[in-house]
């Protein structure tokens, strides 16, 4: 004969309660931004900022570094789009060249080799209208980036007072590639 009470309350408790309920939403959420990077483009998650007032490489780099530490820097090109699209929105607003976060290795073999982005990557070869280092090769003069709407980039020596553009992308600066700014 079967006992009355065996198998009576097995499973009777409310089981799996929701599992992971709170969802993943803020994986590839656009950076928080100060309010003042108003420009975007299609090819990043990126805002940018036009820095107007003509300075030398150094006091541009400063400032947007400033902006919000950790995620602002002159706008480190990595990609080909990014190039070009910013280069429409630059030849829109007037002048000519614009400090942009680019950089090449010091002592480096030709013009064109070994030019990275202050986020860390290599910038995107086929990218430099001029590259002549003031000489008919590398002679280790001219190691930063400008943007020049009209022809790609030229390579420059920081020291010229040009507009600039800086870039919120909530990564930090990459230390060595920071340590090549002359
Ligand atoms: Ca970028
Ligand atoms: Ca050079
Ligand atoms: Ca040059």
């Amino acid at each position: 004969m079967p006992s009355p009470t065996i198998d009576s309350t097995i499973d009777a408790a409310p089981s799996d309660v929701p599992i992971d309920p709170v969802s993943d939403a803020a994986i590839d959420a656009p950076p928080a931004c100060p309010t003042s990077y108003t420009t975007t483009l299609s090819s990043t998650t990126s805002r940018y900022r036009v820095l107007a007032t003509a300075a030398a490489f150094g006091t541009h780099h400063t400032a947007c570094n400033g902006h919000l530490t950790g995620a602002t820097h002159l706008a480190s090109l990595e990609t080909a789009a990014e190039i070009n699209e910013l280069r429409g929105v630059l030849a829109a607003l007037g002048a000519n060249q614009y400090y942009v976060g680019v950089v090449q290795q010091p002592n480096s073999p030709t013009t064109t080799s070994n030019w990275f982005v202050l986020t860390g990557a290599q910038l995107p070869s086929g990218f430099f209208g001029n590259s002549n280092d003031d000489a008919p090769g590398e002679n280790n003069e001219e190691n930063l980036g400008a943007l020049n709407t009209g022809d790609l980039l030229h390579d420059v020596t920081g020291d010229v007072a040009y507009p600039a553009v800086c870039e919120c992308d909530g990564k930090a600066i990459d230390a060595t590639v920071a340590g090549f700014i002359p």
